[in-house]
């Protein structure tokens, strides 16, 4: 069997509407699934809705439905929004799916008979928004930092996981394994957070079944429900087919789940320990990137700035969206999202250099070369194409350090130089011109097969982040793979194109966006 990749996104709750934050992860989880198919892996995609809780029950009723109900139409939204711009996962896990349920009360018992969960009294200030008892560090005026909102007082009876237990073993697995939390900076602020545990303590895992009645019953007690986030936090592993779906071992080996940094404390503290208490073994990694804001402000539905995966797709073609944010957003860091830039980005790299190169070079190859891929010709070849290729190659090997860092932006960047370089030596020889001239035949077939090596390079690395375009353009160009079947670093290797190959031109790949007049 192949070695498995298995990525995942957030599982997104069903009180917003899908917009480009959760389109971005689900973007960047697509990407590297794609990236490592190629590389050899098996990919396994995740993605979901969470379902239960507080917040849920509250939306449910402003919208004056059944928790259920609600659940149903707004996961249901979810799901057609991403086929609507053609992000698809391999399982798209609901937390009310059976499945499911039976997987957090099997890991909850588990925990509970290893002796890792206390019955307290808890008295506390509760954040609906947050879903959690806060701490003082939470609190800004008296409200919670993140949603704005005066917390409740609470007194109730809670189950409690005993996570501060893990703390010692988990704060040794994050020194030992320097990528499990990445960028760097997120996984300095976890040992931060783990180094002060005033801020942390034990983990509150129950409702009582009185004040919340949505969610999974704790095995061992039927009064109680689940707390949202330990339910959640575990459809990872049904998402992977735990506990007997036979790929579920070599895709957990090799799991990355992505997310933004707001949820980064469950992720890096409250997920670990779990598995660690259940026995299972901690994801390979925990790969967090920032926020996207809109125009210098948060996304927020009162501010009317909440952009959908539809309005994008509209505006600057999904694929123009999901390459613009991916080379703009530096992984890790906050970034705006400005239209300005996107139709900047999308002009100058996808419709002036790229698609200008597939369109120019394809047109000359039907023009002087009867729409075949020529023969070089090797008297004709010069440092000029013999410079090409050697970049052509260092790029295929940095494209792989960079991605090894999750340095998406700087391969997109990388790539970028391959077709730079490709214009410029379809400037420098101009075929167009050397077609006139006596003798000019050699230069025509050697500068023309030289760019559409590097045009088919180019689309074989830049096909995990732009798929269809990258598709289309392997086709156009005569290559004899399809971006599914390829195999990097293999079909990268410059010379793969048959001369005699046919080629097509065809309608604009990236048309030139308007900017706003306004
Ligand atoms: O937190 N910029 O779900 P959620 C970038 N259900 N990414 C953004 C973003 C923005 N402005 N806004 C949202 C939850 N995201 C839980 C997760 S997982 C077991 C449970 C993305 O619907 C980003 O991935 O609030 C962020 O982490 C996630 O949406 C939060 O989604």
């Amino acid at each position: 069997m192949s070695r498995a990749y298995y990525v995942t996104t957030p599982i997104y709750y069903v009180n917003a509407e899908p917009h480009i934050g959760h389109a971005y992860t689900f973007c960047v989880a697509d990407s590297l699934a794609r990236f490592h198919q190629m590389r050899g892996a098996s990919s396994w995609v995740v993605t979901g809705t969470d379902e239960h809780g507080e917040k849920i029950v509250e939306a449910a009723a402003a919208a004056g439905l059944a928790p259920s109900e609600f659940s149903d139409r707004v996961s249901a939204r979810f799901r057609a929004a991403w086929d609507e711009v053609g992000l698809t996962a391999n399982r798209f896990v609901r937390t009310t799916d059976a499945d499911h349920r039976r997987n957090v009360q099997a890991i909850l018992q588990r925990v509970h008979d290893e002796g890792w969960v206390e019955l307290r009294e808890y008295d506390g200030l509760y954040c609906v928004g947050c879903e959690r008892f806060l701490t003082d560090r939470d609190l800004l005026d008296g409200r919670c930092r993140d949603h704005e909102r005066v917390p409740e007082k609470r007194r109730e009876s809670n189950y409690f996981f005993l996570m501060s237990r893990a703390f010692g073993w988990l704060r040794e697995h994050i020194e030992r394994h320097p990528d499990f939390i990445r960028p760097a900076r997120y996984r300095n602020e976890t040992l931060a957070m783990l180094r002060d545990e005033s801020g942390l303590g034990d983990l509150s895992i129950s409702r009582p079944k009185h004040r919340l009645a949505w969610g999974i019953e704790l095995p061992f007690d039927p009064d109680h429900v689940c707390y949202v986030w330990f339910d959640a936090l575990i459809s990872y592993l049904t998402g992977a087919g735990y506990p007997d779906d036979p790929g579920f071992p070599a895709r957990w080996d090799a799991v990355e789940h992505l997310i933004a940094k707001d949820i980064l404390k469950p992720h890096a503290i409250f997920w670990p320990t779990m598995l660690h208490a259940a026995g299972i073994a901690p994801p390979r990694h925990v790969s967090v990137h920032g926020y996207w804001n809109v125009e210098g402000r948060k996304m927020s539905k009162s501010l009317g700035n909440v952009l959908s995966p539809h309005d994008v797709a509209t505006r600057y073609g999904f694929e123009g969206f999901r390459y613009a944010t991916l080379r703009e957003m530096s992984f890790g860091l906050d970034a705006d999202l400005r239209d300005a830039a996107l139709i900047e980005r999308i002009n100058a790299d996808l419709a002036n250099n790229l698609g200008n190169l597939v369109s120019r070079t394809l047109r000359l190859v039907e023009r002087l070369c009867g729409g075949r891929i020529p023969e070089p010709a090797r008297e004709a070849i010069g440092s000029p194409e013999r410079e090409l290729e050697a970049l052509a190659a260092e790029v295929v090997a940095r494209v792989d350090a960079l991605m090894a860092g999750l340095e998406i932006h700087r391969t997109l960047e990388e790539i970028f130089r391959l077709v730079g370089a490709a214009n410029r030596l379809l400037d420098l020889r101009a075929p167009w011109k050397a077609a006139k001239e006596p003798g000019g035949d050699a230069v025509v077939r050697t500068t023309l097969h030289a760019t559409c090596e590097a045009i088919r390079v180019t689309a074989l690395l830049l096909g995990a982040f732009l798929p269809a375009a990258c598709g289309e353009i392997l086709s156009r160009v005569g290559a004899a793979e399809t971006l599914e079947a390829a195999r990097l670093p293999d079909d990268a290797a410059w010379g793969r194109l048959v001369p005699g190959a046919p080629t097509r031109t065809g309608d604009a790949l990236f048309p030139r966006l308007e900017a706003r007049k306004d």
